[in-house]
């Protein structure tokens, strides 16, 4: 059997959890291997471009997000088969990877320059990307983004909403995918509530 090692940071969010969870949904086993922020600057060097998270397969080390999304996926029973219909997963997860990489520039910034450009990513990208993926779901079938089933797409959206409506990022309103994207709301809803997902943030929270 094929040996998984996934590697990301020690939080239940981010990059790397969309990939945890659908190994964990489809069964999969893996070595869920948990960095310690602080161990972050020792351990840079070792992934392929200084970046987590890596996924490890049977020793050969690999990386990038969706990349790693789509092949654990594939592995999960959580990636269409269909061409089509992975190219809708696809075009959903590369999408909610903009946004992110567009509020991930924006951390370091000095606190007003934060502020302006927190507040025109809001009102500017970030709305127009939650509109756009509402009209992907809403063409989907609403419910799901492809194959009118559960995949990774659902997943790596489900941690973006997750993000956006929780509160941590300031000058972002946490209220903005409710006011903008409902059906996101919905979506993200429906995929919290599945019977897996639930009982994997259960045994989390317990651990
Ligand atoms: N394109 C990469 C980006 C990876 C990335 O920037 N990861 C962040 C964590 S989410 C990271 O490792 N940051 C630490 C650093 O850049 O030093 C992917 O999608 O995996």
């Amino acid at each position: 059997m094929t040996k998984l090692k996934l590697t990301y940071f020690d939080f239940d969010g981010g990059r790397g959890e969309p990939a945890r969870l659908a190994l964990h949904i489809g069964s999969v086993p893996f070595e869920d291997d948990r960095i310690n922020p602080k161990e972050w600057p020792q351990f840079r060097d070792r992934t392929p471009f200084q970046a987590l998270p890596t996924l490890e397969v049977d020793g050969k080390l690999v990386s990038q997000s969706n990349s790693i999304n789509r092949y654990v996926g594939k592995l999960a029973g959580l990636y269409p088969k269909d061409d089509w219909q992975a190219f809708l997963c696809d075009e959903v997860m590369d999408a909610a990877e903009d946004i992110g990489v567009r509020i991930s520039n924006t951390i370091d910034l000095p606190a007003d320059g934060k502020k302006q450009a927190r507040e025109e990513l809001a009102a500017g990208r970030i709305t127009r990307y939650l509109e756009q993926l509402q009209a992907r779901l809403k063409a989907a079938g609403g419910e799901f983004f492809a194959d009118k089933r559960l995949t990774v797409a659902d997943l790596k959206i489900f941690m973006l909403v997750r993000w956006l409506r929780s509160g941590v990022l300031d000058h972002i309103p946490k209220d903005l995918v409710d006011r903008v994207a409902p059906l996101m709301v919905k979506h993200f809803e429906r995929v919290a509530s599945l019977p897996e997902v639930a009982k994997y943030y259960e045994r989390r929270k317990a651990a």
